[in-house]
């Protein structure tokens, strides 16, 4: 059964113990950990304060990233765009990742049995990986509680790849995917948080998230970090 979480609201961490976790935030946080791991970052560890961030820097082989109201934070070395998450700037390193909703997303759900990073960019290859799982909980991160069409959008594409039975919202959002499936990057520009990210001058990032299944691979929650190990 796939069960999808509209909201962190919906979904308090006891009920998540026994579940296989998805964490959605399309735009942006889970994005960029997919797209930091696969230019050959060791570990990405999300933390939800800035000061905790500022304070895990130890040594070259740290790279402080994320943002607030989508901007950097003065001191970290980057933001949250995936474009900036290069080989060059990442390869062998740890980077601790803060962002506003998709770090606390992780948070709510690091008690589960099994934590993963989804989005658009890996959506196939979570489907896979979660393919024998009797239960899977798809945590939307939503912005500031209220749902996100996007995270949504990448929950319904999840669905539409497992081969299981969804709960109504699930059935909803892979609706809403086959729907919007041909132009995702339009889709993405549709929502509150891709037309405030259009404001910001970061529409290139967009286009960066829709791209569907650009990445064969899973990030795995263990021990607070997402790696590629199994
Ligand atoms: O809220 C988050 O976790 C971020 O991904 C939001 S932003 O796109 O970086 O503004």
């Amino acid at each position: 059964m796939i069960v999808v979480h509209a909201t962190l609201a919906q979904a308090s961490a006891d009920s998540l113990t026994g579940a296989a976790v998805v964490v959605i935030d399309v735009l942006r946080a889970t994005s960029t950990v997919v797209t930091a791991l696969a230019a050959g970052a060791r570990s990405v560890q999300p933390v939800t304060s800035i000061a905790r961030a500022l304070a895990a820097r130890h040594g070259p082989q740290v790279v402080i990233g994320g943002e607030r109201n989508g901007v950097r934070p003065a001191g970290f070395d980057l933001g949250n765009s995936p474009g900036e998450y290069t080989p060059e700037r990442v390869r062998d390193r740890d980077v601790i990742l803060t962002t506003t909703n998709g770090t606390r997303a992780f948070a709510r759900a690091a008690r589960a049995r099994r934590v993963v990073a989804g989005s658009l960019l890996n959506r196939a290859a979570v489907a896979r990986a979660l393919a024998e799982e009797p239960e899977v909980v798809l945590l939307c991160s939503g912005n500031q509680g209220t749902p996100s069409f996007e995270d949504l959008l990448a929950a319904g594409a999840i669905v539409d790849a497992m081969d299981a039975p969804a709960s109504d919202l699930g059935l909803m959002a892979r609706d809403a995917f086959r729907q919007e499936r041909a132009d995702l990057v339009r889709a993405l520009e549709t929502g509150r948080h891709g037309r405030r990210l259009l404001e910001l001058g970061l529409g290139q990032d967009v286009a960066l998230c829709a791209r569907l299944d650009a990445y064969d691979l899973v990030p795995s929650w263990r021990d607070g970090r997402l790696t590629l190990r199994p």
